[in-house]
């Protein structure tokens, strides 16, 4: 048989697999995810650890196994949700939102000298607030050194992260962005604009990108949505959809990578065998921007194409 030149999606097909965050490290892709147990406790996501796989080619990918689980920390129970791994001076850091054996859910971090783990846990939660707003950490360091970590459903927050990747500036505190139409369109979530979880920040050509799964006006599922700024701490502009919800299941999760000169949106739908809003699986589509650093709307696909 003959090498493989194509991946279908999706790209993991022996679990269930969701949230993806991909990493570009030296010539490797990392492909951190959550995990959606096969056996449902009380009707919901059943999540106990984080994957990891690699590619340098996007088609022979690398199944490195649980990097970092709840049992690595001590003071939380459930809910193993969606985290984001970078890496700095050598160390990697994996934001994890959990919830936490005293309630609430709060955002643990994982550290570690490999981008495979394992990971070991801070000790405590970075950011715990003790609501629902603390999950999906989209972790980016910006040119000049200044660590930004947002997240949050159904409002966006942003703490400025030390240069220690494990603590943020107290004094600012926990900024929460103004919710506004303009930001991030009329929708139907709490805030009542789109927005509603899994956000992505990242910069391109000077301009900063906050991508998120979000809730259109008398939608069920969430499609993928994104906003511009040229600052990284907005103020933010709605850039317009990015993926529909027709295919997906209730929720959807973006992770944008540029890999080998290619721009890669991961996301998730319950496309494999027995999927379903609780089994899900993560799936990667190639696309391109605009001159104008605008996207259009990016179709789910097929898989993608191998890369040199
Ligand atoms: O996977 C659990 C939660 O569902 C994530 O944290 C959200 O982004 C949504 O995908």
């Amino acid at each position: 048989m003959g090498e493989k030149s194509f991946h279908e999606n999706p790209i993991i097909k022996d679990i269930y697999t969701a949230d993806p965050a991909p990493m570009v490290y030296g010539d490797t892709l990392y492909l951190y995810t959550t995990h959606d147990e096969d056996e449902l406790e009380n009707d919901f996501y059943t999540m106990k650890d984080w994957r990891c796989f690699s590619t340098k080619d996007m088609v022979n990918w690398t199944d490195h196994g649980a990097i970092f689980s709840l049992d690595d920390i001590e003071w939380a129970d459930t809910r193993a949700w969606a985290p984001q791994a970078v890496e700095r001076n050598g160390k990697f850091y994996l934001y994890c939102p959990v919830h936490k054996k005293d309630g609430g859910m709060a955002i643990a971090v994982g550290i570690s000298d490999s981008p495979i783990g394992p990971f070991k846990d801070l000790g405590y939660p970075l950011v715990d607030e003790g609501d629902w707003n603390d999950i999906d950490p989209t972790v980016f360091i910006d040119d000049d050194g200044q660590a930004y970590l947002y997240f949050g459903n159904p409002e966006l927050r942003y703490v400025l992260l030390n240069e220690d990747m494990i603590s943020y500036n107290k004094e600012i505190g926990i900024v929460k962005v103004p919710m506004t139409e303009e930001a991030f369109a009329k929708g139907s979530h709490d805030t009542g604009t789109s927005y509603g979880e899994g956000p992505w920040f990242y910069k391109r050509n000077g301009l900063y990108y906050m991508v998120y799964a979000a809730f259109g006006v008398g939608r069920q599922n969430e499609h993928l949505a994104y906003s511009t700024s040229k600052n990284p701490t907005g103020p933010w502009t709605y850039g317009g959809v990015l993926m529909t919800e027709e295919g997906g299941v209730f929720t959807n999760h973006p992770g944008i990578a540029d890999f080998k000169g290619h721009s890669y949106l991961f996301y998730h739908t319950g496309e494999l065998p027995g999927g379903s809003l609780f089994h899900r699986s993560v799936c990667v589509a190639e696309f391109s921007y605009n001159e104008d650093g605008t996207i259009d709307v990016i179709d789910k696909c097929n898989g993608v194409e191998k890369i040199d």
